[in-house]
């Protein structure tokens, strides 16, 4: 396993649990190879109202995943962010795995995670929707309401402000258990009919579109490295297409 970052140890510390954990289950499950971002976006820094803006990327690829892409971003200390999201090869009628994590001033004010389905019929495969249905129902005493757009997100969508470290925990075991189900059914899946392949793909890029409308995270980017970088960026590197 690669050296951690720097950036990793001075973010909130779910921030830093979370990406360590995400690492750990794909280490263990998956055959893991370099995913090239483009060179100059790997990582990046930029200035946000007087602040230093830091990006950092790590990103892989395997058998059944076009891309997964972990990032860290941080500016100054107002803003820690964790944002991660695996990317099914379109041959696979798996669900894209997303999480958001967005704090500042030592509290995290979005925690949302997903298996967002993208066939046609927007539904998970049985397996998980049995291995999802299965696992501990936790209560968050502070969920967030879904933005417009977050139509794309499935029933198990969690999204919440974790209100004591409590939460944090359990919201770090859920996302934990997402992972560990997502790899296992995953791998045990088989790539779909050819005929199938294009509503796969139709799938990922209303997923991607959506996600692009995202004006909280376009906001950041704009304003500390201007318009046509943050669309650039929102299109290559968080959200782009196979
Ligand atoms: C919210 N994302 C946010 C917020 C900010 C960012 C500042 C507002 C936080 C809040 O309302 O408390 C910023 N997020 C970023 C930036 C990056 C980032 C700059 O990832 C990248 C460098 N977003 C995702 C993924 C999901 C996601 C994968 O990138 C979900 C799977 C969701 N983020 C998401 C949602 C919100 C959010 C649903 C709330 C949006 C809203 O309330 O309008």
């Amino acid at each position: 396993m690669s050296s951690t970052p720097s950036l990793r140890e001075q973010q909130h510390p779910l921030i830093c649990q979370l990406a360590d954990c995400i690492e750990a289950v794909w280490h263990k499950h998956l055959d893991l190879s370099p995913y090239n971002l483009p060179a100059e976006l790997g990582y990046v820094e930029g200035r946000l109202e007087g602040e230093k803006l830091i990006i950092e990327n790590r990103c892989y690829q395997s058998t059944q995943f076009r891309k997964m892409h972990l990032e860290l971003a941080r500016v100054g200390n107002m803003l820690d962010i964790l944002h991660c999201v695996m990317f099914p090869r379109p041959e696979y009628d798996i669900p894209m795995f997303g999480c958001d994590l967005v704090g500042g001033r030592g509290q995290i004010s979005a925690a949302i995670a997903d298996l967002s389905p993208v066939n046609l019929e927007r539904i998970l495969p049985d397996g998980y929707n049995s291995a999802l249905g299965n696992l501990t129902k936790f209560n968050f005493s502070q969920p967030r309401e879904l933005p417009e757009w977050g139509n794309i997100f499935s029933d198990f969508c969690l999204f919440i402000r974790p209100a004591s470290p409590e939460e944090e925990t359990m919201f770090l075991t859920q996302v934990q258990s997402f992972l560990e189900i997502h790899c296992t059914q995953a791998i045990a899946s088989s790539p779909v009919a050819p005929e199938k392949v294009a509503s796969i793909r139709a799938g990922q890029y209303n997923y991607c579109s959506k996600q692009q409308q995202n004006d909280k995270t376009r906001r950041v980017l704009e304003k500390a490295f201007g318009i046509d970088w943050a669309e650039n960026y929102m299109t290559t590197v968080l959200f782009d297409l196979p």
